[in-house]
């Protein structure tokens, strides 16, 4: 899963990746760490069931702190957009390189309004942030339909000569676009385009289907950022007006107290609503005055907004569910003693076999039963998991 940040230059995506991608306990290597400077290790943030278990975990690939479990998921810093960037004006082509991989999107505004549409700074209160979302979704779909509508005529006759269906010309031109199946079904039946010929769809026919793909494939939350500027709370009410669900967000804020939080100065965890000092640190009047700040900020919002974007992200627009697989039910641990060493986030609606496939394809394929270490129950193969689940599985051809 890979979640990808994308706005207008300026707006405050890097401060955003730094932030988010900043742990005071690092875990172990990920698979997916990469040596790209703009792709990076975010992570979401569940409560963990250690303590609803009453035991002291020791994950391996994730992190527990105090009860909260930190859950690795892939952040790409997408290159600052334009309008013309499907046109391949600014870093276009480069963006949307980027943004293809990407399962699901934050895009960032400067809700304070100091950018311009170009991303060149402005006073305070004079850009406009209605005006990014609008062109940075109409760049996504324009970008998407040209993709989709090169050689269309040509494309579409020769796919009716060999008999292909729509969805097979739709997947051969979506390829490596990180689009499922699902995905291009759903949004030939919402089009209505499926009553249509291909050789007959209009350049706007195509706009029409990309737009509904994209609302779906590449799902956005907004986060808008810079909220700790007073001319902030303007935006963000008229935001709210027009019916968008917006995060309230302040990356710098956020980058201060995981820095603050790593140096030992205080005690916050991501996505908290306060922060402790620790006792006996010393800080200087300008420290204390930007602390002072964040504190209000905080209160305010509820949060700095960064963990809770990529919280939104993971599971309210891609539907993830987070299970812990063990070995052994009763202790909670893997084969080395590691107790709820691992938590894997699947798509609602896996099921017992899913999750097998997730560990190792040996595991799925030889699949016997599984048991619910809550209940201490047995549950099929189609059993359907909830997030929260901690489940053991047992195979014929599980190893060792
Ligand atoms: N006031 C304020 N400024 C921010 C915030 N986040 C970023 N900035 C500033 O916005 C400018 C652009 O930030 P950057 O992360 O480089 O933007 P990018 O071009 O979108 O990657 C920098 O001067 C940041 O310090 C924030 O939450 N509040
Ligand atoms: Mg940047």
């Amino acid at each position: 899963m890979i979640i990808g940040l994308i706005g207008k230059a300026n707006v405050g995506k890097s401060t955003f990746f730094n932030a988010a991608t900043e742990l005071a306990v690092p875990a172990a290597n990920y698979a997916f760490t990469t040596i790209e400077p703009n792709v990076g290790v975010a992570y979401a943030r569940v409560k963990c069931v250690c303590r609803e278990f009453g035991v002291q975990d020791n994950p391996v690939h994730s992190i527990c702190i105090d009860g909260n479990r930190f859950i690795p998921v892939k952040l790409v810093d997408v290159a600052g957009l334009v309008p013309g960037a499907h046109a391949g004006k600014g870093l276009g082509n480069k963006f949307l390189d980027d943004a293809r991989q990407a399962d699901a999107l934050i895009h960032i505004v400067d809700a304070s309004g100091s950018t311009d549409n170009c991303g060149r700074s402005v006073p305070a209160g004079t850009g406009d942030p209605m005006f990014d979302i609008q062109f940075v979704e109409e760049e996504f779909d324009l970008w998407l339909a040209a993709l989709v509508g090169r050689d269309w005529a040509k494309n579409a006759r020769e796919a009716e000569g060999l008999g292909q269906k729509l969805e097979q010309l739709l997947a051969k031109r979506l390829s490596g676009l990180a689009i499922t199946e699902q995905h291009v079904s759903a949004a030939i039946h919402a089009s209505g385009l499926g009553m249509k010929k291909p050789v007959s769809w209009t350049e706007d026919d195509i706009l029409t289907f990309c737009k509904i793909l994209r609302s779906r494939a590449k799902p956005f939350v907004i986060a808008a950022n810079k909220a700790d500027l007073p001319s902030a709370d303007a935006n963000i009410a008229k935001m709210k007006l027009a019916g968008l669900e917006v995060i309230p967000c302040a990356s710098e804020a956020e980058a201060l107290l995981r820095k603050a939080s790593k140096k030992g100065v205080l005690h916050y965890l991501p996505g908290d609503s306060s922060f402790d000092l620790k006792p006996n640190v010393a800080l200087n009047a300008q420290q204390e005055k930007a602390l002072d700040i964040v504190r209000t900020l905080i209160q305010k919002y509820g949060s700095t907004g960064v963990q809770e974007a990529i919280n939104i992200a993971c599971f309210k627009l891609l539907h993830n569910i987070a299970v812990y697989p063990v070995e052994d039910e009763f202790k909670l641990i893997d084969k080395k003693g590691n107790i709820l060493p691992d938590v894997r986030l699947l798509s609602e609606g896996s099921t017992a076999k899913d999750l097998a496939e997730t560990v190792h394809a040996d595991l799925a394929r030889g699949f016997l039963y599984a048991v619910n270490a809550r209940t201490k129950q047995r549950i099929g193969a189609d059993h359907r998991l909830k997030s929260g689940d901690v489940i053991k599985i047992v195979s014929a051809t599980s190893r060792g």
